[in-house]
């Protein structure tokens, strides 16, 4: 009983993921859903990107979180349009859920829509958005065995961004253990080692955005 209702809301879900889809292919939209744990740098990745992008690219932001829109704030004072979607609850955000913010924030007009999804390292990876890309962060102080305990986030990956590296002197984390995991669940992944805070290593991101958006 439970499999089969836990089915039917995947399927829902997959059906308007399906639009969404269609929505980004026809307006040239490249949309990318951001994942990770709380904490590990995404609302500070997506600030620092939108300044340094903010002449290239025309950027919005879907924001993912159970309470509050801090985060949302926070991206608006970048200039970026950002809508945020209060989950109440819910550990992912879902398609419908971004459908309905597409045209809050004027999505057919961005050149990139990012999704932050509710900071998670299981339920997000199983629910398609209709992005194009999904990125994954990992930071260092939330320690080097995550690839190999939540495979199934780090194998969806497009893009695996090691945050927090201005860290790494200070904290046992083992970055070889970490591209070797990584390489083991999801060998055409990219991967990044950055620090959003420092701006360290993120114009290799930038160059990968501008790439998918040329
Ligand atoms: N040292 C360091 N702190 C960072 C970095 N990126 C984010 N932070 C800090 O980590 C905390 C959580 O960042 P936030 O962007 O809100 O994470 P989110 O929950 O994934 O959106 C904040 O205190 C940030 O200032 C980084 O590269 N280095
Ligand atoms: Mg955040």
């Amino acid at each position: 009983m439970k499999v089969s209702l836990n089915k039917r809301i995947l399927d829902r879900n997959d059906e308007c993921a399906q639009k969404n889809k269609l929505f980004f292919e026809q307006n040239s939209v490249l949309c990318v859903n951001v994942i990770s744990s709380p904490g590990s740098g995404k609302t500070t990745m997506l600030s620092r990107t939108i300044l340094a992008l903010k002449d290239k690219l025309k950027i919005g932001v879907i924001e993912g979180d159970i309470k509050t829109d801090t985060d949302a704030e926070k991206i608006r004072s970048t200039g970026a349009a950002a809508v945020q979607i209060e989950t109440q609850g819910a550990c992912h955000l879902s398609a419908v859920q971004v459908h309905d913010a597409l045209t809050q924030i004027e999505a057919m007009d961005k050149d990139v829509i990012f999704i932050e999804n509710v900071g998670n390292l299981v339920c997000p990876s199983a629910f398609d958005l209709g992005e194009n890309k999904r990125v994954v962060l990992l930071s260092v102080p939330e320690g080097d065995d995550k690839p190999i305990k939540y495979p199934g986030t780090f194998a969806g990956a497009d893009v695996i961004l090691i945050n927090k590296m201005d860290l790494i002197l200070y904290i046992p984390f083992d970055l070889d253990r970490v591209l070797n995991d990584i390489r083991k669940v999801n060998p055409d992944a990219k991967v990044f080692k950055i620090s959003a805070i420092t701006g360290d290593g993120m114009q290799q991101w930038y160059d990968w955005l501008c790439d998918m958006t040329a």
